[in-house]
């Protein structure tokens, strides 16, 4: 096993991975920049390295300076977490070129992966449906014949894209010239590669990914399912396992298939392959993710496997330690992602000082924070600051047990995403599990996007369900602007929190 390992990465992510080390018995090795020098990552590594400017371009993404960091320390090897240079093949070859291991898949699978026409041949060879379209690249000529032979409504994607990026829906004949034309420039732009091919397009899909771990010797195992349908932009914002369109069967049918691609990519390490689910239950391969997720701690809560240990492991050559019949999915679990975003306004980024930071606790709460009290959530990086996991023995005493540490949890000095997920948690068909990805604009829309109406409903759901009198008071005088007393009683307001 390796003695030390540097993390190239920030904020939550990189804590997990020294968490990760620090119970392996490995030496951490952390890298900031200016902006992060007293970030919470620098703190809890054994050593810590300056590599450059808060812009990522000239320190977490730079290259040279990690390898460098890396020789200097003696870490034998690098985990990328995610973001960052998590997915970045030229990282992956320039760790194997100074002699160190890249935590992560092989490079030969970030780069096929990668390109989205490649991931659906691989997808096709390994007898895992993909949804109908193109498995190549095409020119302007072709989509317009193939996209007639199609039908529309259709999908124009990025062949460098993923995630969302770079995506199109295109409705009909009519717009699918101007549509080409700005899916070109967007995918140019935001990858340096105009290749597009088109898809069939899903109607209200749900997102369903399976975990997967994968050793260097083909041995493999799915760890169920997560649900993912709970995205803003391409945003996740709530994750959760079981999925409640799930069974038994559709659960090995997916895992299997998607432990058949992981084969037919040569890939090894810790991932994630997306399916869209249609309304029948149909599902469809979508992409892989070459990387450990942000939501992997929801997997890790029913199944009790340390995903960035195994990760790890494998990066170290060791056989995989579990074989299928090893996991068992106990009770569910659900992840909040805690955003210094203002849900209220658009999800602003509201980045600045945490003057106040209090989480929660008690049973089947874990929370993945990157920050502390005082700490500064900088405006250079995604704004997470914290996630909250929850477990329970079904997925009624998960949203019961959310409410509560949700209200139990303390932020102050930014903007959060707490109260939407209170909002979310109180949502009907968010309870009965009825939801596809459309799901957060809907409730955007019944809270009138953004409005000061529906600033003051989602407040008023927030704290009048349960004792949020100061968060009431606080937000709701200063920020909305209105009377409190009113508003929720004298009664309310008299009692005082303990905090
Ligand atoms: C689709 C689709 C419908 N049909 N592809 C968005 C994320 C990216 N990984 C793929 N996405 C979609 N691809 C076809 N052919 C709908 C989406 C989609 C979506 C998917 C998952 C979660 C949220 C979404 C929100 C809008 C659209």
């Amino acid at each position: 096993m390796f003695e030390k390992v540097l993390v190239a990465n920030r904020s939550e992510i990189a804590v997990r991975i020294i968490r990760a080390c620090k119970e392996m018995g490995i030496k951490t090795v952390a890298v900031f920049s200016d902006v992060d020098r007293d970030a919470l990552h620098v703190r809890m590594a054994d050593e810590a390295y300056h590599i450059g400017p808060p812009p990522a371009r000239e320190s977490y993404l730079r290259i040279d300076k990690i390898i460098d960091v890396a020789k200097r320390s003696g870490a034998e090897a690098i985990h990328p977490g995610y973001g960052f240079l998590a997915e970045n093949a030229e990282f992956a070859q320039a760790c194997e070129d100074a002699g160190i291991v890249f935590i992560g898949p092989p490079k030969e699978s970030i780069v096929a992966m990668g390109s989205k026409t490649v991931a659906r041949q691989t997808a096709m060879k390994a007898d895992v449906p993909v949804i109908p379209g193109t498995l190549e690249p095409l020119s302007d000529e072709e989509i317009f014949q193939k996209a007639e032979e199609i039908g529309f409504p259709i999908m124009l994607k990025a062949v460098a894209g993923g995630g969302g990026k770079g995506m199109r829906l295109v409705k009909s004949r009519e717009e699918l010239e101007s549509a080409v034309r700005l899916a070109r420039s967007e995918a140019k732009g935001a990858f340096g590669d105009d290749s597009l091919y088109i898809e069939k397009y899903i109607e209200n899909p749900r997102h369903v990914e399976m975990q997967i771990l994968v050793d260097r010797y083909g041995n493999g195992i799915y760890l169920g399912e997560r649900e993912c349908s709970i995205q803003r932009r391409h945003q996740k914002v709530i994750e959760e396992t079981p999925s409640v369109i799930m069974d038994e069967e559709l659960r090995r049918r997916m895992g299997e298939a998607a432990l058949r691609v992981a084969k037919a990519a040569g890939y090894y390490s810790a991932g994630t392959v997306e399916f869209l689910v249609d309304k029948d239950r149909n599902f469809y391969f979508l992409e892989v993710n070459t990387r450990l997720q942000v939501e992997h701690p929801v997997t890790e809560m029913v199944t009790g496997i340390d995903i960035v240990k195994e990760m790890i492991k494998i990066a170290a050559g060791e056989k995989l330690s579990y074989t299928q019949d090893d996991v068992k999915m106990e009770g569910a679990s659900m992840e909040f992602r805690i955003y210094a975003e203002d849900p209220f306004n658009n999800f602003m980024p509201a980045p600045g000082k945490i003057t106040g930071f209090r989480v929660p606790g008690g049973p089947g709460i874990r929370v993945d924070a990157g920050v502390y009290e005082g700490a500064v959530v900088p405006m250079e990086y995604d704004p997470i600051v914290a996630k909250l996991i929850v477990w329970g023995k079904d997925r009624k005493e998960v949203i019961e047990r959310s409410k509560r540490a949700l209200r139990e949890f303390v932020v102050r000095g930014i903007k959060t995403t707490i109260p939407f997920h209170l909002v979310v948690l109180d949502d009907e068909r968010f309870v009965s599990g009825d939801f596809d990805t459309t799901f957060v604009e809907s409730v955007l829309d019944k809270l009138g996007r953004g409005s000061q109406e529906g600033l003051e409903l989602a407040l008023a759901l927030a704290a009048i369900a349960e004792d949020q009198k100061e968060y009431a008071s606080e937000r709701v005088c200063k920020e909305g602007g209105m009377d409190p007393w009113k508003f929720f009683g004298r009664k309310m307001l008299m009692r005082t929190c303990w905090w």
